[in-house]
């Protein structure tokens, strides 16, 4: 009998309830080993994805964040204040880097602590800037000039700011670090002579020079293009190279929040993004939730590197569901089930 009473406890949700009501029968007795912590749902709050679109709306407000712009500083000064608003704990790192064009960037990757004193801590990273070009084959007009980036760098800042919101609202018993790359997208599209270093120049330097020093989470997720309609994230190859784990579990967890369309289980080629540099150079396993369609001609969606990329292509709904799926891994961890 007891093997079969915990075999239905863990295998359907409606048993499990009718048995935990049950408790003047367990109480005293041995016929569970299943802890009144395990039976406990965990309570995650709603991702407002009105607020993520608003977040999201703000940033492009100030027009592209490329950096050495007014633009850009402006736009900086608006995330710290965002996050010290949230009670986050907010460092800045300013770096400069050559980038592929000879022109010396000034960055600044933003840093955000919520609970800096938690041992147990995960890493919520996106790339703040904007790219100084419309360099897509797609493109249009206009191909010299920088872009707007509402899709390309705003969605996974609004994601995370929305996120940080939530946190102050509601406490998670576990430490978050909220880390905004700077110039992750002035690097060198060209055929002829492809330069992945020349890209994620702001991840570079933070996995150079952690903050805080000798950091070390139990892993990252990147949101990098989270936000356009119909987005779909397939399972990045980076990401199942150094965190096969972590992807599954996350994917699995936002197929059951019903967000079938978005976490797809599909396998695409690797990305040179921010993640590869945290994996490769600071050791730190790190997953990219990344909008990458199936069989488009730039491997992105048809807006990427184009002045399309603006409000017009963001969807409450994609900002949602990953919004939605990050609040769930959060408050799981914090409940040690993740
Ligand atoms: C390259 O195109 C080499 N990497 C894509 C990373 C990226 C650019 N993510 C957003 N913009
Ligand atoms: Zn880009």
């Amino acid at each position: 009998m007891h093997f079969f009473k915990k075999l239905f406890i863990v295998s359907s949700t409606g048993i499990l309830l009718a048995l935990a009501g049950c408790k003047s029968d367990s109480s005293t007795s041995s016929t569970t080993q299943i802890s009144e912590e395990d039976l406990q749902p965990v309570a995650v709050p709603k991702f407002e994805r009105d607020s993520a679109f608003v977040f999201v709306e703000k940033q492009v407000a100030f027009g592209p964040r490329v950096p050495n712009t007014e633009a850009h500083k402006q736009c900086k000064n608006w995330l710290v204040e965002k996050f010290k608003s949230y009670g986050l704990k907010v460092t800045e790192q300013p770096f400069q880097a050559k980038a592929y064009t000879g022109k010396t960037l000034n960055g600044v990757n933003i840093i955000a602590q919520y609970k800096p004193e938690a041992a147990k801590r995960i890493l919520l990273a996106a790339h703040w800037d904007s790219r100084h070009i419309a360099d897509s084959p797609l493109n249009v007009d206009r191909s010299n000039e920088p872009i707007l980036g509402a899709d390309d760098g705003g969605s996974g800042v609004g994601v995370l700011l929305e996120i940080a919101r939530q946190l102050q609202a509601t406490p998670a018993d576990v430490g978050v670090d909220f880390v905004l790359f700077d110039a992750e997208d002035h690097g060198n599209d060209s055929d002829v002579n492809p330069d992945p270093e020349s890209w994620c120049l702001g991840s570079q330097h933070w996995a150079r020079n952690l903050v805080p020093a000798g950091y070390r989470p139990k892993y990252g997720i990147l949101l990098d293009m989270v936000g356009a309609k119909g987005a779909r994230f397939p399972k990045e190859e980076v990401s199942m190279t150094f965190a096969p784990q972590v992807m599954n579990k996350v994917w699995k967890l936002g197929q059951s929040l019903g967000y079938t369309n978005y976490f797809v289980n599909e396998t695409a080629g690797p990305v040179t993004d921010d993640h590869y540099f945290v994996n490769v150079i600071a050791k730190i396993p790190m997953i990219d939730i990344i909008g990458k369609p199936a069989n488009t001609q730039t491997g992105f969606g048809a807006h990427w590197h184009t002045h399309n990329d603006n409000m017009d292509v963001i969807d409450v709904r994609t900002l949602r569901a990953v919004g939605q799926t990050m609040l769930e891994v959060i408050y799981r961890e914090a409940a040690g089930r993740f």
